[in-house]
């Protein structure tokens, strides 16, 4: 919390237009206003979602729904959403990468700086100069609190929300980042945004494991995005060669918007692509051990999954990657002190093996390997 209560020197006059020339100087690319309850509609299809078991092993979502729902709820003070987005558009086209099949996609949003930490920063920045120069309180929130950001982001005209349930907008596409600032300031809302995704099926129909079982809803459970970084355990096996390269997050839905066009090129310096995250190489991430794994992702978003779900995720992408010299790597994550990691390792070799290879790995692992997991990865290889 951000509180501040005496403004000291003249306020710059008409609040709304200087704290949007502050958002944006401080790198935003879009601002609007809205009220806090102004995605209430919302609120009541989250609770349809979590009804339907969509958000999987997402306890937290379901957890704190009914404060999720309603962002009075979570500070019955505020009276108005300031919401940003930040332009992460790419400069080529991601897509493209999922055919660099001995390396691994890192989605676009993952592969530079913890988006958390900068736009948490520059949120909290200018909460404190809204506070300081007029007055109330401010929060901000970046995911980590229970709030619906993108029915917000509607609400106050920064775009829509489109079939592939991102926030679309018609100048950045479906490239933002979103933040909300709650201040218990009175700001006139700006106008809502208008869905123009029209009859475009684009998102839904490129999805490769069909993770949206109708326009504007997904399926948690079945996107890649929540499957490689959520999900904890194996992959199930539907959705193991769907995976393809795919070793953090998916962006097919996204990248296939007709809105894109419109997007410039990120130029924010802060959230520019690392270059050591794009396409790294399957086979030096299979070898990173816990350390390793800390020190290469430090400050990036994929230290959430932990080094044992990243490297599962790295079997399951050697198993597609057609290589042979993904064999030998696999061989070695079958000895890997992880279960999770030397069962997708076996699911893996049953990819790239023949019949006979195949065989002979079944018949090793279940002389050697006692945990359940591995052991079931053995005994569904077709040898
Ligand atoms: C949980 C979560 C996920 C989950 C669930 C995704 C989801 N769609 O909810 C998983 C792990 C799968 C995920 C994946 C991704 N995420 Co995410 N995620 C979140 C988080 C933390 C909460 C979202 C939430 O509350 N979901 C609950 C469900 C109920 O919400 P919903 O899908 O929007 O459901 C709505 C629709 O079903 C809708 N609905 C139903 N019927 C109808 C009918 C009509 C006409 C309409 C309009 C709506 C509608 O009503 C529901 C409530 O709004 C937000 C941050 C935040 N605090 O908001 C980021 C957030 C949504 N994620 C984000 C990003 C970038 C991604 C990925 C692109 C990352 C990637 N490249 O891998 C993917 C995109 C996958 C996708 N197509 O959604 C951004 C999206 C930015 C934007 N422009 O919208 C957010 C806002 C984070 C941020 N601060 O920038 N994410």
């Amino acid at each position: 919390m951000m509180a501040a209560p005496t403004p000291t020197a003249v306020p710059p006059p008409d609040p709304p237009a200087a704290i949007r020339q502050r958002l944006l100087a401080s790198g935003f690319a879009a601002v609007g206003f809205a009220a806090p309850d102004a995605g209430a509609a919302a609120g009541a299809r989250l609770h349809d979602f979590i009804r339907a078991g969509r958000h999987g092993e997402m306890g937290w979502l379901a957890a704190n729904a009914d404060r999720r729902a309603d962002p009075r709820a979570l500070w019955p003070a505020a009276r108005t959403a300031i919401v940003v987005g930040a332009n992460y558009a790419p400069d080529r086209d991601p897509l493209a990468d999922l055919a660099r099949r001995e390396r691994g996609t890192i989605s676009v949003y993952a592969a530079r700086r913890d988006y958390h930490d900068v736009i948490g920063r520059r949120l909290r920045e200018t909460g404190r100069w809204i506070a300081a120069t007029y007055g109330g309180e401010c929060k901000s929130f970046i995911d980590t609190a229970p709030l619906l950001e993108k029915p917000l982001a509607a609400a106050a005209g920064i775009g829509w929300q489109g079939k592939h349930t991102n926030l679309v907008s018609p100048e950045f596409g479906s490239w933002l980042f979103l933040g909300v600032i709650l201040t218990t300031l009175d700001l006139a809302p700006t106008p809502a945004g208008v869905d123009r995704c029209g009859s475009c099926r684009a998102c839904l129909d490129v999805c490769p494991t069909a993770a949206f079982p109708a326009p504007y809803q997904l399926d948690a459970r079945r996107c890649i995005s929540y499957l490689t970084i959520e999900h904890k355990g194996p992959i199930a096996r539907e959705f193991r060669r769907a995976v393809g390269n795919r070793i953090f997050g998916c962006d097919d839905c996204l990248a296939v918007c007709p809105w894109n066009k419109f997007a410039q090129t990120a130029s924010d310096l802060e959230l520019a692509v690392r270059a050591d995250l794009s396409l790294p190489a399957l086979a030096e991430l299979a070898t990173l051990d816990d350390t390793a794994f800390r020190a290469r992702f430090r400050g990036t978003a994929l230290k959430r999954t932990g080094r044992d779900r990243l490297v599962r995720n790295v079997a399951i992408a050697l198993g597609n990657s057609g290589a042979p010299a993904a064999v030998p790597v696999l061989e070695a994550l079958c000895r890997d002190p992880a279960p999770l990691v030397r069962a997708m390792a076996v699911w893996g070799l049953g990819e790239l093996y023949d019949r006979a290879a195949r065989a002979a790995l079944k018949a090793r692992v279940l002389r050697d390997d006692a945990d359940p997991t591995v052991r079931a990865e053995a005994e569904a290889l077709d040898a």
